[in-house]
């Protein structure tokens, strides 16, 4: 029998990545807000100042004597997350400082034992996360840490203060690591996700070392890639700094990790700042190809998130909330390829256009492939939910579905317009 021939000029088809139940809470929240927080946000230039400047660990520590976030507020922070629209939050339990953001009985270096303030944030955190519904999860840096005299990393080691050649990096991986993980994974309550970092270095068997602790303290918490550089660990994907979309060969759920600026740590140099309309824009362009979105604030020494950042966020909300239904448990495009006026989300019976507004084609919009029959177009801003007129065309001779479809004659919302 012959095979009919491929639609030519159509979008071609893909399927959604093998969903592991799993990891359906975390693809369906679509957003998230990872947050860099520590002991560099006193000197304000950044997470990886220490290893900059060769900062030795005796004067570095001197920070956490004068770390005293007396603004910090976990409701207000969570609140925050809730109103940009983001599900769950992603914050630094422990960078490459070594510095634990949580109380530790594995290391004295941390903020209830080293730092006048005297509070556990992440306890506060996740009771805060609980009583919102939004789901707490960790960064830990479990090969960077340049405290400790025994991590070892492929490249990025503190040679200042400790020789290579002197190293016992199983001190540090079962004397800080993997005690520490235990902490943060039996007294917070559940923890969606670990976000590891950096694995130049480890060993397979490190890696599936610590993969398997993880999973015999909370089996359905999720770690991303970057707990290995053993091909295709890790339950999702985490890309490099603001890279969007799929690599082709891997089927697994991903998401784009994003600064608001350019920075991850609180910095005062640093003021390049997305806006809104572009972040709304990024957000779709991620959704769109079936990834998560995970935005980066950097909370200043005080513990408050930048107004300017703040601001930023509630704006993206507004849109976030008016469009939750093209945005939470949706799926990617069914269609491949760029579009160039925005992007589309789907779930069952329903397809989601997201189109950029400075590029609102007055003449309407060609959608090649659909083989349905499609029933209502409407604006999804427009509550009366006025219908729009379309039409549907088949083309034998070029095996070709169109839609056309009109458009009102301006934007129907702010930024990105849903239809
Ligand atoms: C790492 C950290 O070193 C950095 O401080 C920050 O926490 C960031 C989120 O993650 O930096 C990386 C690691 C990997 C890539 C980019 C930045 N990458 O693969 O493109």
């Amino acid at each position: 029998m012959e095979e009919k021939g491929k639609e030519k000029n159509a979008l071609n088809l893909v399927k959604a990545p093998e969903q592991d139940p799993k990891t359906a809470w975390w693809t369906g929240s679509r957003f998230g807000m990872f947050i860099h927080w520590g002991l560099y946000a006193i000197p304000a230039q950044g997470e990886w100042m220490m290893y900059a400047q060769k900062t030795p660990v005796r004067e570095y520590e001197k920070l956490a004597g004068q770390f005293n976030p007396i603004a910090f507020d976990a409701k207000a922070w969570v609140k925050l997350a809730k109103d940009a629209g983001m599900r769950y939050i992603v914050i630094t339990a422990k960078h490459h400082d070594g510095f634990a953001m949580f109380h530790s009985a594995a290391d004295p270096f941390n903020i209830v034992d080293a730092a006048p303030f005297g509070r556990d944030p992440m306890l506060e955190l996740a009771e805060a996360c609980r009583e919102e519904g939004i789901v707490l999860c960790f960064y830990y840096s479990h090969v960077i840490d340049w405290h400790h005299p025994h991590s070892l990393h492929k490249e990025h080691n503190n040679t200042w203060d400790y020789k290579l050649e002197e190293k016992r990096f199983a001190e540090y991986w079962e004397g800080k690591v993997k005690p520490q993980l235990r902490e943060l994974l039996t007294g917070y309550g559940r923890v969606g996700l670990l976000w590891f970092d950096t694995a130049g270095g480890l060993s397979e068997e490190d890696s599936k070392d610590i993969v398997e602790h993880v999973r015999s303290l909370q089996p359905d918490c999720l770690m991303n890639s970057r707990v290995s550089h053993v091909m295709g660990m890790g339950d999702y994907v985490s890309k490099g700094d603001n890279e969007i979309g799929m690599s082709g060969e891997d089927r697994r759920p991903w998401e784009t990790p994003m600064t608001l600026n350019q920075s991850w740590g609180y910095t005062t140099r640093d003021q390049i700042w997305k806006t809104a309309d572009s972040l709304v824009r990024k957000l779709v362009n991620v959704i769109g190809k079936g990834g998560n979105l995970l935005l980066n604030v950097g909370p200043t020494p005080a513990g408050e998130i930048p107004e300017l950042s703040a601001q930023r966020l509630r704006e993206v909300g507004a849109w976030t909330h008016r469009n939750s239904e093209a945005i939470y448990g949706t799926e990617g495009s069914p269609f491949l390829g760029e579009l160039q006026w925005g992007g589309i989300t789907a779930r069952t019976g329903r397809l989601y256009l997201h189109i950029f507004n400075d590029k609102w084609p007055k003449n309407g919009l060609r959608i090649f492939g659909i083989r349905n029959s499609v029933l209502r177009a409407y604006a999804l801003a427009d509550t009366e939910r006025r219908e729009l007129s379309f039409a549907q065309e088949y083309d034998e001779a070029l095996n070709l579905h169109t839609l056309k479809l009109d458009l009102p004659p301006d934007p129907t919302d702010s930024y990105v317009s849903v239809i």
